[in-house]
């Protein structure tokens, strides 16, 4: 059935970055997710439409005012409902994306993908009434420990992630099964890619991968996928779950780097 993802937003226009271009496009095309946003603006009732106040307390900038999200919400809330008819009484969880929150891994992707529908709330400004956040939000996600303007760009980034892993939106060159944080690749990154010409810049194609010899090719990858996460990444490599084979190619690694 088709993901539904609703998002309330200040800012409706940012997701046209997921909605008209590359795979999230035509995965949206195909009805394998629907969007739609929620404007908490329209949902403003005062002569001037007011979504931000002065923070009780004092201090710089501006807070995002509850009643006006809780509004959105519980129209978002309605279109999940009058959708999802067959989903046993259970309703949409309300994600509140905040830096103040733990950030996001792949199980995280994997299981938010996992739900039928979500609801994305997307802060602007200092933030958003903390009330609000107590009694509506479900789910609180962070992207990263870095600083953005509002969440939008996390509720596009987790909606990319998401999308990308459904059935029918990768072809099975690019399966989602074969990505660096992928539990079937032991969570290692990948090995580095070549096309024509054979010589550029002086620089050749490694050999292994001119042979036609398959195995050789596979072990030339997956050896290059190890030497490069124990180089760059070693806090994914868990030498615990790494298969027989997989420890050989770490020891010639190894041996080699002596
Ligand atoms: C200047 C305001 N900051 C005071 C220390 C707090 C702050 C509030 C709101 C910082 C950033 C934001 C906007 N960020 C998000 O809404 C956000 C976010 C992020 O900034 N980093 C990583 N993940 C996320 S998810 C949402």
């Amino acid at each position: 059935m088709t993901k539904q993802y609703d998002v309330i937003t200040l800012f409706p226009e940012m997701f046209d970055a997921i909605a008209d271009s590359g795979v999230t496009r035509r995965a949206l095309d195909e009805k394998v997710w629907a969007l739609k946003c929620w404007n908490p603006r329209d949902f403003a009732t005062d002569k001037y439409r007011t979504i931000d106040d002065r923070p009780f307390g004092g201090g710089p900038g501006m807070v995002m005012k509850a009643e006006p999200l809780n509004a959105a919400i519980n129209a978002a809330i309605q279109r999940q409902q009058d959708l999802q008819l067959a989903n046993f009484g259970n309703t949409a969880k309300v994600v509140y994306l905040t830096p103040q929150a733990k950030p996001i891994t792949d199980a995280g992707i994997r299981q938010l993908a996992a739900e039928p529908g979500l609801i994305f709330l997307c802060g602007r400004y200092e933030g958003i009434d903390e009330r609000l956040i107590e009694a509506r939000v479900d789910l609180e996600i962070s992207i990263g420990d870095y600083v953005l303007s509002g969440g939008e760009l996390a509720a596009m980034v987790l909606i990319d992630a998401m999308v990308r892993l459904l059935p029918g939106v990768l072809n099975t060159a690019e399966s989602a099964t074969e990505d660096s944080f992928s539990p079937a690749r032991n969570h290692l990154l990948d090995h580095s890619h070549y096309t024509r010409p054979e010589v550029w810049n002086n620089a050749a194609v490694p050999t292994e991968l001119m042979s036609g010899n398959h195995a050789e090719i596979a072990k030339w990858r997956r050896k290059l996928a190890l030497t490069r996460t124990l180089k760059r990444r070693p806090d994914l490599l868990d030498v615990t779950k790494l298969s027989k084979e997989d420890l050989k190619l770490l020891q010639e690694i190894q041996q080699k780097q002596k």
